[in-house]
């Protein structure tokens, strides 16, 4: 079988690391065509990989004849139409979070993919590959905890991007903990409340940094997360369970432990979110390719897990601006029949 030909839609940071990942350790993929809305840096990247060409405009990426399958990575604003032509065309397509910008376009896009009769998209939430959350998720399966009751989590960066606004904290960072929560918990969630305390001073002014997400599933069950983007020491994400029958952790970063300086002992903290989660992208990257090489077509967060954490965002986002909770108005998943 020869080798899925993709097009990968925005070689920004996340792009161009999908392009390099494809080039040099996935199998059975090559990248065939780029796009980027700054025409020169998908040149630069076509230039660097064999057989490979940029395209100026995405719809023509997604349509073009030598395209099987497209990865997304474009700005969230864009991805609405770009997945409504990959649906047309009938073109598999991975697209980063977010799945669309709002939660009317996610649901149009569930509709429209549900209307085809077979799934053909893939939602970027990559925690779901990573080791260590398929180890949690495997214990809470196996019942090793008993049934899950509480969920805490730490999602600490050491710097975001200048214009990173209080609202991004919520549709950027706290969606992984939301697919997360869902992930683990096996469950939709019912509210959310965010409550900012006391600023960093050392942030960029007007960030409300560190947010608190407290989070209630349908079933009642707690969820709470610490959203801390400006700690400006490392990339921290840590999740404990607690269960009826124990706890149990990941993340705690605890790779070497030196014990050689004087009075000193310790370790490394993981940069960033490339470092810490790069295999997991691989893996996601790979299990995707190898479904769509089967017929498949995804293997992991699918449209319908986008919409419901675009939904409980955008609930998110009320609640920073109210600091009362709020429900989340997800419509009823069995109302779109292959949903
Ligand atoms: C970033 O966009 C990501 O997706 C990272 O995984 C997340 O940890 C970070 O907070 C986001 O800004």
């Amino acid at each position: 079988m020869s080798d899925l030909r993709v097009a990968v839609l925005g070689v920004g940071l996340m792009g161009a690391d999908h392009v390099a990942r494809i080039t040099s350790r996935i199998s059975g993929a090559r990248v065939a065509v780029v796009n980027d809305y700054v025409a020169e840096k998908a040149e630069e990247i076509a230039a660097g990989v064999p057989g490979c060409r940029a395209i100026a405009d995405p719809l023509d990426a997604i349509a073009d004849a030598d395209v099987d399958a497209v990865v997304l990575a474009t700005p969230g604003s864009t991805h609405e139409k770009q997945l409504l032509a990959c649906l047309e065309h009938g073109k598999p397509v991975m697209c980063e979070k977010p799945l669309t910008t709002d939660v009317e376009t996610s649901l149009e896009v569930v509709r429209r993919e549900a209307e085809l009769g077979r799934r053909l998209i893939q939602v970027g939430f990559m925690r779901r590959f990573d080791d260590e959350y398929q180890h949690l998720k495997a214990l809470l399966d196996s019942g090793g905890l008993g049934r899950p009751l509480v969920l805490h989590c730490t999602h600490r960066n050491p710097a975001v991007p200048h214009g990173f606004g209080s609202a991004m904290v919520v549709r950027d960072s706290l969606v992984h903990e939301v697919d997360v929560a869902r992930f683990l918990l096996d469950e939709e969630i019912a509210s959310i409340q965010i409550i900012k305390p006391a600023p960093n001073p050392s942030g960029p002014q007007g960030l409300a940094d560190p947010q608190i997400a407290i989070l209630r599933t349908v079933s009642g069950r707690h969820v709470d997360v610490e959203l801390f983007v400006h700690t400006g020491v490392g990339y921290e994400v840590r999740t404990e369970v607690v269960g009826e029958k124990g706890s149990a952790m990941i993340g705690l970063d605890v790779g070497l432990v030196r014990r050689n300086a004087p009075g000193t002992w310790g370790g490394q903290i993981t940069p960033g979110f490339r470092e810490r989660f790069g295999r997991a992208y691989d893996t996601e990257i790979q299990r995707w390719v190898d479904a769509v090489r089967d017929g498949s077509n995804i293997d992991g967060p699918t449209a319908w897990d986008g919409y419901a954490a675009a939904a409980v965002c955008e609930a998110g986002v009320e609640s920073l601006n109210s600091g009362e909770a709020v429900i989340v108005d997800l419509v009823a998943r069995e109302s779109i029949p292959g949903a």
